[in-house]
């Protein structure tokens, strides 16, 4: 008997502290409503963020991110207890605005560049209103107002809370507790959070060149904080550091000899002539030797190929600097900065650059762009480069009926730019010269200016009754891919113009044309897909069943991603197909070897020389190899050749491509080709103290 009572009492005391708590918990949330809400809000943005921009399986199931939120957003949220009455929510108002704007900004910036947003961009703000049609077409879509509607909400919660007499106004005692009380939970939760993690993110988060990464594990908000810090530090590093990089520095290249010391077939074959660069604007290899029913999309660059030499495995690396970095890549063997663009925050470094080289070898330099001379900061940096002359838009005639796209159309430009060259050639015995095009950039709207070029399919179809019918389906008609497509067409025809008037003035016989593809068009995946897999009867995609059906996935878009580079010479001196796996990085000591230069610091190699045992590092760290395409963000790969691989050979690979990346970044910010970089950096320092 005394046995049950005590064990009814026992039960009723548990049952009274399981109400207590579960009061106490229902209190909680009654008292703090509005703060809830708004670490709800900011906690769901940034998931919706990583959901929108990276939809993986690993993303769904990551609770990572959302733990480094809610410490973020619970930390930052708890001095809104500080302040009275209205002000603690005009406080917390003004952070999820932050916090949204933040997710906003960086879902539109994923969009274009597929990857997130940097402060160190800020300065580039500017160059926005130039590309216009470009950031309309491309970058404001309806998905990145989906962040707004829950700061919405959070402002209709607390007008409710207010009308319904609920929003509570504590006393100072109280708001005091509340603060202590939120700001040691959100560190509790930080501190669990910074115990989860591993050393490779730990190490990966300090670096911050892997921002997809970064984001995966760490959230919008640690990943945007960490970039505010990682973002000045380039301009306060080179003021410190500077002993170890130049260590690093040294340390790389110490085993590479001063003068060239090899030579092959290639060695000087071209020395002398004259050079045109034509840096053919957002032109992707899959416009090569493609047909529509029949009609070739670049019938001018196919048959220079069949003359030339031509490169049909070779990948351009950009960064967010996209057209100036590959012209910093071509011209330097060097890699894109990974802060900032190497054009914009540290064009006034010293730079070992082919211009430089081939006016050492008493070529004039020069480099034509129609378009403004300040877009990509060329106007500093081009004289950087060592171009004697830049002939940009002031120099060319535009009006109105010459604009395609973003500026003076190509025809137009070619036209002008062959006078330009027949009066540099009566001036200077040996010229080298780039010419940048413009027409063929995103968005490949302007269709009805690039004259006719049908993107569409004819083919027989068979009718049921047994009768063979000729049809036309619309094919890419009406898609991106499509329109890009009949640019490429226009900007080929462009190109065949050029080159007839070169010739018909005499400037292509003594003259080697190189021409590369700076980047590639940031074109659509699914319209790749819907390009290999067009079903004309259905005029729709194919049935993963069918058997034609061809599997489509992220690796194969990287790989189409390829770029063209030919080199070209009226008498044929050079010609053949290259496969070798190449990178914008290689062109430089290639065509030194040609030309007869030769940079002890390029990044790249001579292609002859490595054949198919290159390697092409990419800014984010990815790679590509004649075996595998590595994606370093999710560590994964995908076999190119049938053999099995070495379990060294990723790592190994990753060891180079960070090494590479960390010489070539740190040779920029610390001006390390600069002869009195050390005299420079101790003023610095000098200076700061
Ligand atoms: C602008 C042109 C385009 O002058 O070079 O630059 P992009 O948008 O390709 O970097
Ligand atoms: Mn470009």
């Amino acid at each position: 008997m005394k046995k049950k009572v005590i064990k009814l009492k026992n039960k009723i005391i548990k049952n009274i502290k399981r109400v207590k708590e579960e009061k106490m918990i229902s209190s909680y949330f009654k008292d703090n409503r509005l703060f809830l809400v708004y670490v709800l809000v900011c906690v769901l943005n940034s998931t919706l963020l990583r959901i929108f921009t990276m939809p993986t399986m690993e993303n769904y199931l990551s609770f990572k991110p959302i733990i480094a939120d809610l410490a973020v957003v619970t930390i930052i949220g708890s001095f809104s207890y500080l302040l009275k009455g209205k002000k603690r929510y005009l406080y917390l108002l003004i952070c999820a605005i932050i916090f949204t704007a933040i997710c906003t900004i960086n879902s539109a910036y994923y969009t274009f560049y597929t990857s997130f947003a940097s402060v160190s961009m800020l300065s580039l703000t500017q160059y926005i209103g130039e590309v216009g049609d470009a950031v309309v077409e491309n970058v404001l879509q309806i998905k990145d107002l989906v962040y707004i509607f829950p700061l919405l909400f959070f402002i209709y919660y607390y007008h409710r809370l207010v009308k319904k007499d609920r929003y509570k106004i504590y006393t100072k005692e109280k708001r005091i507790k509340k603060f202590k009380n939120t700001i040691i939970t959100g560190g509790v939760i930080l501190l669990l959070f910074v115990v989860s993690l591993s050393s490779l993110e730990i190490s990966r988060f300090v670096k911050q060149w892997n921002r997809e990464y970064i984001v995966m594990r760490f959230g919008i908000y640690m990943y945007q904080g960490n970039d505010i810090v990682a973002s000045i530090k380039p301009q306060i590093s080179a003021m410190f550091g500077y002993d170890d990089a130049k260590k690093e520095f040294n340390e790389y290249y110490q085993d590479r000899p001063n003068e060239q010391d090899y030579t092959n077939e290639y060695t000087n074959i071209l020395e002398g002539r004259n050079v045109i660069v034509i840096h053919a604007e957002s032109m992707q290899d899959i416009a090569i030797n493609r047909t529509f029913n029949g009609e070739e999309v670049t019938p001018n660059l196919n048959k220079l190929i069949e003359e030339g030499l031509y490169f049909n495995n070779f990948y351009s690396q950009v960064s967010v600097g996209t057209s100036s970095d590959t012209e910093l890549t071509f011209n330097t063997s060097l890699m894109p900065t990974q802060n900032g663009t190497a054009f914009v925050s540290y064009f006034d470094r010293t730079y070992i650059a082919t211009p430089s080289l081939m006016k050492e070898k008493g070529y004039y330099t020069f480099s034509m762009h129609a378009n403004n001379a300040d877009f990509w900061n060329r106007r500093a940096m081009h004289n950087s480069l060592g171009y004697d002359k830049f002939y940009s838009k002031e120099t060319y005639d535009v009006d109105k009926e010459n604009i395609i796209g973003l500026g003076l159309s190509d025809k137009e430009f070619f036209a002008q730019s062959v006078e330009k060259i027949k009066n540099i050639s009566e001036e200077h015995n040996k010229f080298y010269g780039l010419l940048i095009t413009l027409t063929n950039h995103t968005p490949f709207s302007d269709t009805d200016k690039y004259g006719e070029f049908a993107v569409t399919m004819k083919t027989t179809v068979t009718n049921e009754d047994g009768t063979e019918e000729e049809i036309e389906a619309p094919y890419l008609e009406g898609t991106k891919l499509g329109n890009y497509f009949k640019s490429v067409h226009y900007a080929d025809e462009a190109l065949g113009e050029f080159f007839n008037e070169l010739d018909k003035n005499g400037l292509l016989d003594n003259t080697v044309v190189v021409l590369y593809g700076d980047h590639d068009a940031r074109l659509p995946k699914s319209e790749f897909n819907l390009m290999y897999n067009y079903d004309p009867v259905t005029d729709d995609i194919k049935d993963e069943e069918d058997p034609t059906f061809v599997e489509y996935d992220s690796f194969d878009y990287e790989l189409d991603r390829k770029v063209p580079l030919l080199i070209w010479t009226k008498d044929g001196a050079v010609k053949g197909q290259v496969d070798y796996t190449m990178g914008m990085y290689d062109a430089m000591p290639t065509l030194g070897n040609m030309l007869g230069f030769y940079n002890k610091y390029a990044l790249g190699h001579d292609i002859f020389e490595t054949k198919y045992d290159n390697i092409v590092v990419f800014p984010n760290g990815n790679w590509v190899t004649n075996l595998m395409y590595y994606n370093s963000q999710k560590g994964e790969y995908k076999l190119l050749k049938d053999s099995i691989i070495d379990e060294n050979y990723i790592t190994e690979n990753n060891d180079y491509a960070e090494k590479l990346l960390n010489v070539s970044n740190k040779a920029i910010v610390f001006d390390l080709f600069n002869p009195n970089s050390e005299e420079q950096a101790g003023k610095a320092v000098s200076k700061e103290n």
